[in-house]
């Protein structure tokens, strides 16, 4: 056995280990097996808790074909070690380049899937721009990220939507976890096992106060970094005031950065004017999907000279002398930086298991819905929590019938004075 295999077995099984509410789904859908029959094509990132996702979706009976959502993120082991198995078949590798990337999309979509399991809408995208061929066959997408919802509506405006999507991110379970505790702990673990650098009483600007950005800032406060967050929301910006934090526009929040992490889901959200008032010794990572949030052009533009620092860190020595420090070429530094491995299994666990279920319900409805971007009915949201529970051995209360029929009631006399 190649040492390759050997380590991407145990990374799975590390992996099955620590994710209870696939183990729950597995035994009961290997026995319905709903999916017989058809291809289900996940584009993610494939390392072990993704492989998860693949063995259950094989044991409910579908025929699996995988794919990376992104050049830096999959793991050669796990794809070794998945591509053994029975009813999975994949195109993945680690540190590519986007052409490759495309190539390896285009061997999946050989496969003419039913469904798609999109990360960032990259197989989406890919197959309604190359293989128009293929729509007729697809039931829908389930979307597991803020900007592949966000890519799919788009889609939609512009009249290329031929078939539902689900929109995964958006359900409480997935986004209230992953993107909080998930991007949160990992991005900050990450960041620190990096650079080999201390977090506490350090200056940190996080641009971005959604959910992904909440995690990151929460988190890095609670490890002692002056926290300040730069936004475009006017809401968001409020929020992030009245939780205790500096607001400051990127610009002046440039000058007093150690590190810089950006969650935003735009682009050039540092870029030349920025890096120009930079201090020496700024770091910058990024946590959003693309590598597009830093300016890396700009960066290289502004750089005298530029050399490799540590595994994982680029430095650029601006012209008057100061170094500004890249990590991982601003991909995702939960997962691209040289150790990375992605969120944490627990909350993996979580939205991987939203995506399998929203793809049974959508499996089941299809053809009552239309193209379209659509909610995950909230009752396939409350049966994964109930599951998650469960297999923490938490129990909650129940409603009474009196105050089942207090919430159902709108009569002051039937509020008040129920008897
Ligand atoms: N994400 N996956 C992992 N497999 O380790 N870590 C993060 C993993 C997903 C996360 O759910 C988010 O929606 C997406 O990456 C952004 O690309």
């Amino acid at each position: 056995m190649s040492a390759d295999l050997a380590t991407g077995r145990q990374k799975l099984a590390w992996a099955r280990a620590h994710m209870p509410v696939h183990n729950a789904l597995r035994e009961r859908l290997s026995k319905e097996r709903p999916l017989a029959g058809e291809c289900i094509a996940v584009c993610s990132h494939i390392e072990a808790k993704t492989g998860v996702l693949l063995e259950t979706l094989a044991r409910a009976g579908a025929s699996v074909v995988f794919t990376g959502s992104e050049p830096g993120s999959s793991q050669d082991d796990v794809v070794a070690a998945l591509n053994e198995q029975d009813g999975i078949t994949g195109y993945a590798e680690r540190g590519i380049s986007e052409e490759r990337l495309a190539e390896l999309h285009s061997q999946a979509l050989v496969h003419a899937p039913t469904m798609i399991l999109d990360d960032a809408a990259e197989l989406t995208a890919r197959m309604v721009n190359e293989r128009p061929d293929l729509l007729s066959g697809v039931k829908g997408v389930c979307e597991q990220t803020t900007t592949g919802v966000q890519r799919i509506q788009a889609m939609l405006g512009d009249g290329a939507l031929s078939f539902p999507a689900y929109a995964v991110n958006h359900t409480p379970m997935k986004h209230e976890f992953d993107n909080i505790h998930g991007t949160g702990e990992s991005a900050l673990t990450n960041l620190l096992l990096t650079t080999n650098l201390l977090l506490a009483g350090k200056q940190v600007v996080v641009a971005g106060y959604g959910d992904c950005g909440v995690g990151v800032a929460h988190k890095a406060r609670a490890l002692g970094a002056q926290v300040t967050i730069t936004e475009i929301e006017p809401r968001a910006a409020l929020r992030a005031h009245m939780n205790g934090f500096a607001v400051l526009p990127m610009l002046e929040a440039a000058a007093i950065g150690d590190f810089f992490i950006t969650v935003t889901g735009n682009r050039d959200v540092i870029r030349r004017e920025h890096i120009e008032r930079m201090q020496d010794g700024a770091i910058l990572a990024n946590a959003g999907h693309f590598n597009v949030e830093i300016n890396s052009a700009d960066l290289a533009d502004l750089a005298v000279a530029r050399r490799q620092a540590r595994p994982g860190i680029e430095a650029f020595e601006l012209a008057d002398g100061r170094q500004i420090n890249l990590v991982c070429e601003g991909r995702l530094v939960n997962l691209a930086a040289p150790t990375a491995m992605g969120h944490p299994a627990e909350v993996m666990d979580q939205t991987f298991a939203m995506q399998l279920m929203a793809a049974l319900h959508l499996f089941t409805n299809h053809s009552s819905l239309k193209p379209g971007v659509h909610p995950v009915p909230d009752d396939v949201d409350r049966q994964v929590a109930e599951i998650k529970l469960e297999t923490l051995g938490i129990q909650t209360d129940q409603l009474t019938t009196e105050q089942q029929r207090f919430l159902d009631s709108w009569r002051a006399s039937d509020l008040l004075d129920p008897d």
